[in-house]
């Protein structure tokens, strides 16, 4: 990893941000041996029949450490970590962070584009995949992507089917050994506080997600911030069903977050209705997360399950817009109270109390969890909006990154020049400083929650020898809220479909969740005055009957 790419905090704002407390200097990884020894015999993490303690989930995290760093990974060396929801995901990140080696949070539905792509960026010595999953053979996509990248990284694969030419491992997580001789051992090569500790993946709004390196400090005052707005204590019953990759789930409070107070993380790779009531239901779940397409499934399955769900307090819901008559309904369906949580894996974390009246809890999105997140909202000039005005929302903060990582010269585009990190999303702010999000500014679609740029569709779509010119554009969805929906100009004489669309970009290597699912050909797509294409005139195009006869 180059040290170059990391854009450091203005050294003043640093000393101000470690002063006042928000960051302290530990490490996450430092936390490991504290929880086990507070709570050496609680139940730290439940998967399926898998149960730890936190004794024996720090025994692991530490034994993989070791090994890993005897296969030459150590301080400031990136792995992409793409892991379902297990337990593995979870002693392979503590692991990382014990060593310093930064995992790259990739997601289950990734394929050679993105693993490639991101794996170039943040020169990825290893990839930690499952051996399948969903029926996919991703430790065979991972050995082609290794293939892809320099200097060989190596693959490491959590399953029953390893590859000899893959490092097992399950095996490298057996306990044994000297356990306090270990301990010591790697505590004496911690990295650094102000280290990168882990990298998320951003959205973003150019052809190639970017990378959002979170270092320890400023991470885990996230963290910490988050559990306070949520009232996480070493009763929690966290289930994680949304992918932990996310910082959602994984850190907004979510699996960090419970296990940073002594809670129980139960972990489901899947959100269905039946799998997730019998797993409230068995492990006495007393929080969990949703974006809003995944609570409406709650919700009408609800209705008809004979599940006890009566332990669930909490249910957080947040990554894309959840509309104020169906938030009015989460509580009476599912026999819990909504927080709603605007946040982004860029830093910024809003959350409505855990007892807010209705007014804020379903018609806000919260405040920031942390009093040194700054908010301004700006109109289109860059100044800022009147009081309670919409207007493109600008933050900075101890948590929020300064820029990208590895993009020197492309920031501008994201950041101001005093720092504010520019969110794209249009928001408003009450008269008590609750932000509520109106729309967005920045060019992607939000499929349930799962953030697609545009430009990354248009490029690959353009690529087809039919295609002329190419918009991709969001269309509303019932069920999830967006659909990616491509508006092409053929060239004269070809013709396209979009299972053509779908099999091309599939063959690219493109995650499944952000292949086009309508197609809309015309003979010239509307422009701005720069000469791109017009997209507000595309939405207000695909608003009309128009659309209905073409869309495929
Ligand atoms: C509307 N849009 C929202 C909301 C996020 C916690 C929760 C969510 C994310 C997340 C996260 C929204 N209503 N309640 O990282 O830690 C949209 C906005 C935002 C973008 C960020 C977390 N909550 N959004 O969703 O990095 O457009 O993070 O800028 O994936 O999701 O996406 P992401």
């Amino acid at each position: 990893m180059s040290p170059d790419g990391f854009v450091p905090w203005p050294a003043d704002l640093a000393h101000v941000y470690r002063a006042a407390g928000c960051w302290s200097d530990r490490t996450l990884g430092s936390y490991l041996w504290e929880w086990a020894e507070r709570w050496p015999h609680r139940t730290a993490l439940v998967d399926g029949p898998h149960r730890l303690t936190y004794a024996e989930l720090a025994a692991r995290a530490d034994r993989l450490a070791e090994e890993l760093s005897r296969r030459g990974l150590g301080r400031g060396d990136v792995v992409l970590v793409q892991l379902p929801n297990c337990w593995e995901f979870v002693a392979v990140t503590l692991a990382c962070f014990r060593l310093g080696v930064v995992p790259t949070m990739m997601l289950p539905p990734h394929r050679e584009h993105e693993l490639t792509a991101i794996g170039a960026h943040v020169g990825a010595k290893a990839l930690v995949v499952p051996d399948t999953w969903r029926g996919y053979d991703h430790q065979d996509l991972a050995h082609r992507v290794a293939a892809a990248l320099p200097g060989a990284p190596q693959v490491l694969v959590v399953g029953a089917r390893v590859r000899p030419d893959s490092v097992d491992v399950r095996g490298l997580l057996a306990p044994g050994g000297d356990v306090v001789a270990r301990r010591r051992r790697l505590d004496e090569r911690a990295p650094a506080p102000g280290d990168i500790a882990l990298f998320l993946l951003s959205g973003g709004t150019t052809g190639t997600p970017k990378v959002i390196s979170r270092t320890h400090e400023d991470f885990r005052f996230s963290i910490d911030n988050c559990t306070r707005a949520c009232g996480i204590t070493s009763d929690t019953v966290y289930l994680a069903v949304l992918p932990v990759g996310h910082a959602f789930p994984l850190s907004s409070p979510g699996v960090l977050g419970t296990l940073y107070r002594g809670g129980r993380v139960v972990l489901l790779p899947s959100p269905q209705p039946e799998t997730v009531f019998t797993a409230i239901e068995a492990e006495r779940v007393t929080v969990t997360s949703a974006v809003p397409a995944v609570a409406l499934k709650w919700m009408a399955a609800a209705r008809t399950s004979t599940h006890d769900l009566a332990s669930l307090r909490y249910l957080h819901v947040g990554g894309s817009t959840l509309a104020p008559e169906l938030a009015a309904q989460i509580g009476p369906a599912l026999g819990c109270r909504l927080q709603q949580v605007y946040g982004m894996a860029e830093g910024l974390i809003c959350y409505t109390p855990p007892d807010a009246p209705a007014e804020v809890s379903c018609h806000t999105q919260g405040k920031p969890v942390s009093p040194y997140d700054e908010l301004l909202v700006v109109d289109e000039a860059g100044r800022p909006v009147a009081p309670g005005a919409e207007g493109e929302l600008l933050t900075r903060g101890p948590s929020t990154p300064r820029g990208y990582f590895g993009v020197p010269g492309q920031n501008e585009l994201s950041f101001t020049p005093d720092g504010w990190f520019r969110t794209g999303d249009v928001v408003r702010l009450t008269a008590d400083g609750d932000a509520v999000v109106c729309g967005r500014v920045k060019d992607l679609i939000n499929r349930g929650g799962e953030k697609i740029a545009a430009a990354e569709i248009e490029l690959l779509v353009q690529e087809l020898p039919e295609v002329a010119e190419v918009a991709a554009v969001p269309v509303p969805d019932p069920e999830v809220g967006e659909r990616v929906c491509v508006v092409v100009r053929l060239h004269p004489g070809r013709e396209l479909t979009l299972a053509r669309i779908s099999t091309a970009l599939t063959a690219r290597g493109l995650a499944a969740f952000k292949i086009p699912e309508h197609l809309v050909l015309l003979d010239e797509l509307p422009h701005t005055a720069v000469g791109k294409a017009d997209k507000k005139a595309l939405a207000r195009l695909l608003a009309t009957p128009v659309r209905s006869q073409l869309a495929a």
